[in-house]
């Protein structure tokens, strides 16, 4: 019998420094908004200033729940050479999933760069097999990834002889290092000719299209698609590339390779095929029984690894004597490597990955947002927490040595198949969940609710990167999209505040609420940026005056907050400039993905629509991708969103105008009127915030600029706003 305790801990825990300042100043923060609600309530705004009343109660009641994700943050670390030392290279067998749905969107050789790139970790290959999901069911991408099973053979030797860092070859490629001596140039030119020689084939490939393709696939593997008739309508196709367990399967320079599977699996019209959470639970039964590792990682296909000892990293939390057994996931954050300096379009996700995350990980733990997640397979499976819940994974090797390949994916191809759900738990008790847009939160939240913690781990050096939007109408589309299914997790049964509530910390369901209530925050920000505005033209004060003491908490807070949420952004990584370019995503995303979003699920509810899940495109074209990287905004495309934007920077370019007229008719002792100079301030900015969508209105002349239809019908509706508004 060993004894535990002596056992050394494989990582730690470390409190936010300086987070008493930041108690003390939230509290201030809320003193103050404490008054300026006492302000409204005792004082008569008219039956508009009821509305600017309700904003500011909403306003201030989401600011509270904000705090949550900001009171107690906390940080990890891991001791990699800990884990090393007790367990040597006997570790547990690890299931790497990659999903992809869609092979225009996401381009084959994207897809197979992060298959090489997570085939390539610091890791037993005996112990590591990789599974890629094709939701398309498209030989191209099976043809992509046959090919990168050969040049694993070549691409994984090279990375452990040179310890290559990133192991996605694109990446490793673009970054050029320089860590080659001249006499190693040659090996490193070599693998790079294999690269592209493969990267011509698969393009050639893509170019020939379905049927003279032939000549090139003469894999057994391709035979499956002779009854292919449509992505939508096939037989289920499982492949397994590289058996891992075969002693046969080796690199180059003679060492095991890691297992390499494809699985399309079955769809049918009449059988509703759940999105990626479908998929998802495919892998996992067909994985049971050809790797059946206790640990699953699962990315998206866009997601490189960029370091491999990540999965050392994970396993540090669920190995550890002490603290492993009660948790469930570990998620890492999402970044991105095409983000230019600025962050045009706020794609980084920067304050949630390097603030909010670690304050759910101080109350419990992060959600599980669908990719860079490990999990215990488990716990994925449904199992509770119990004080006992080990982490058995000695006795979970499989024994399958006598079966051969072929019969093996004839005998398990069942599991991938329409019907096999049928009058099962799966999707419900089982699996991930189904039934919503952001089936991973629910899935997290599940876990977390049967009693597990998850852990959130955010190494300097970023464990995945995968691409962001890269123009307006992606980013404002993906907003809608994830803030409408967070929306629905609130309105369904697995909302955090009652399916959670007493099963979850309590600071954990307010973190939850403020992802909910993301889209609900559209009326607010909508009203605060028309309302106060036309007032302003009409010469109505809806904000205290410079000289009242009531001024102080409307001052108190406007400045406090923005210099604090500009040192947040700047302590997360970011520069002024993209804080600046952050708050006008923050408006543009409110006052358009928001508002479509609570339609769209007010829809749903009364029955009206349904789900559709928009995959987002991977790829823009050059002309898009040229102004993304001299961060210019796009406003090129034709949408309702882009209309309201536009609409509500018209309105506030004209009042401010208007107000700056009628102010010189008079002399300019109109506009230096201390009755309204919130409102002034609220205007100026709005206006300062839309110049470059003003810029794109009038005066630019590339495809990236607002059409001239849109541009005039929104400023004609601005225009009757203002003249009409107060009739
Ligand atoms: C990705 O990995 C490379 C090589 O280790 C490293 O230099 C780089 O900083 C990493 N990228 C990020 C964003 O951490
Ligand atoms: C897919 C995609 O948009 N990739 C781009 C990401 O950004 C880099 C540089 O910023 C471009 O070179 C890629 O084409």
């Amino acid at each position: 019998m060993k004894n535990n305790c002596s056992y050394a801990p494989l990582f730690e825990t470390k409190k936010a420094k300086c987070s008493l300042i930041y108690k003390l100043y939230s509290t201030s923060i809320f003193v103050s908004i404490i008054f300026i609600w006492l302000y409204r309530a005792t004082h008569e705004n008219g039956k508009l200033g009821l509305g600017i009343f309700a904003a500011e109660v909403w306003f201030g009641l989401y600011w509270i729940l904000t705090q949550s994700l900001r009171w107690n943050r906390v940080y990890r670390n891991t001791f990699k050479d800990a884990l090393s030392k007790r367990y040597g290279n006997d570790l547990p067998a690890v299931d790497i999933f990659v999903c992809t749905a869609d092979p225009e969107l996401e381009p084959p050789m994207m897809v197979i760069n992060t298959v090489l790139s997570v085939m390539a970790y610091d890791y037993p290959p005996e112990n590591l097999s990789i599974y890629l999901s094709d939701d398309a069911g498209s030989d191209l991408t099976f043809y992509a990834l046959l090919e990168a099973s050969s040049f694993a053979k070549h691409w994984i030797p090279f990375c452990k002889r040179f310890k290559v860092e990133p192991p996605s070859p694109e990446a490793y490629f673009r970054s050029e290092s320089d860590q080659f001596e001249a006499c190693q140039h040659e090996y490193l030119a070599s693998i790079k000719k294999l690269y592209q020689d493969m990267e011509n084939r698969i393009e050639l490939a893509k170019k020939l299209g379905k049927t003279s393709k032939s000549t090139l696939l003469e894999h057994k593997g391709f035979s499956k698609w002779d009854s292919f008739s449509s992505p939508g309508d096939h037989d289920a196709i499982l492949q397994i590339l590289i058996d891992g367990r075969d002693s046969e399967s080796k690199d180059i320079e003679g060492y095991r390779l890691p297992t390499l599977v494809y699985l399309a699996r079955e769809k049918r019209p009449q059988h509703f095929h759940n999105f990626k959470a479908g998929a998802m639970n495919a892998l996992i039964r067909v994985s049971s029984e050809i790797s059946n590792g206790p640990i699953i990682l699962n990315v998206d296909c866009d997601m490189y690894s960029n370091n491999s000892l990540s999965i050392r990293d994970a396993l540090c939390f669920f190995l550890d004597e002490k603290k492993g057994h009660e948790i469930a996931f570990v998620q890492f954050p999402q970044n991105f490597y095409n983000i230019t300096k600025n962050e045009l379009y706020g794609g980084s996700l920067r304050v949630i990955s390097e603030v909010e995350f670690h304050g759910l990980d101080g109350y419990g733990g992060p959600l599980y947002i669908g990719t860079g997640c490990f999990h215990r397979r488990d716990t994925l499976c449904g199992r509770k927490f119990t004080k006992e819940s080990r982490f058995e994974w000695k006795e979970n090797s499989l024994n399958r040595t006598k079966e051969n390949v072929t019969d093996l994916e004839n005998r398990i191809e069942e599991l991938a198949s329409c019907t096999f759900e049928q009058n099962t738990h799966w999707g419900h008790e089982i699996g991930v969940k189904y039934g919503c847009p952001v089936e991973d939160v629910i899935t997290g939240l599940s876990i977390q609710c049967l009693g597990w913690k998850s852990i959130y781990f955010n190494p300097k050096t970023k464990a995945f990167l995968g691409v962001a939007a890269t123009s307006l109408d992606q980013i404002l589309v993906q907003h809608k999209r994830w803030s409408e299914g967070d929306l629905q997790i609130l309105l369904s049964k697995y909302s955090p505040v009652w399916y959670g509530f007493g099963k979850i910390n309590f600071g954990l369901i307010m973190g939850y609420c403020t992802y909910c209530f993301w889209s609900p925050n559209c009326f607010a920000t909508l009203y605060y940026s028309i309302i106060p505005s036309l007032y302003l033209l009409n010469g109505i004060s809806l904000f205290p005056k410079v000289s009242s003491l009531w001024f102080l908490p409307f001052a108190y807070v406007i400045v406090s907050e923005t210099l604090y949420s500009l040192g947040e952004y700047l302590y997360s990584g970011g520069t002024a400039l993209g804080w600046w370019n952050e708050q006008r995503i923050w408006l543009y995303k409110r006052t358009s993905s928001y508002l479509f979003a609570v339609i769209d699920t007010f829809l749903k509810f009364v029955n009206y629509s349904k789900t559709v899940f928009v995959v987002s495109a991977k790829v823009s074209d050059e002309e898009v991708l040229r102004r993304y990287k001299d961060e210019k905004m796009e406003f090129g495309v034709n949408s309702p969103m882009l209309f309201i934007l536009s609409t509500l920077a018209m309105l506030n370019l004209f009042c401010f105008i208007g107000k700056v007229v009628k102010a010189m008719a008079s002399k300019g002792s109109g506009f230096v009127d201390g009755a309204m100079a919130l409102q002034i301030l609220l205007c100026g900015v709005l206006v300062l915030i839309n110049l470059p969508l003003y810029n794109a209105a009038l005066f630019r002349k590339d495809k990236g600029r607002m059409s001239s239809s849109v541009a005039l019908k929104s400023a004609l509706v601005a225009l009757s706003l203002c003249t009409y508004g107060f009739l």
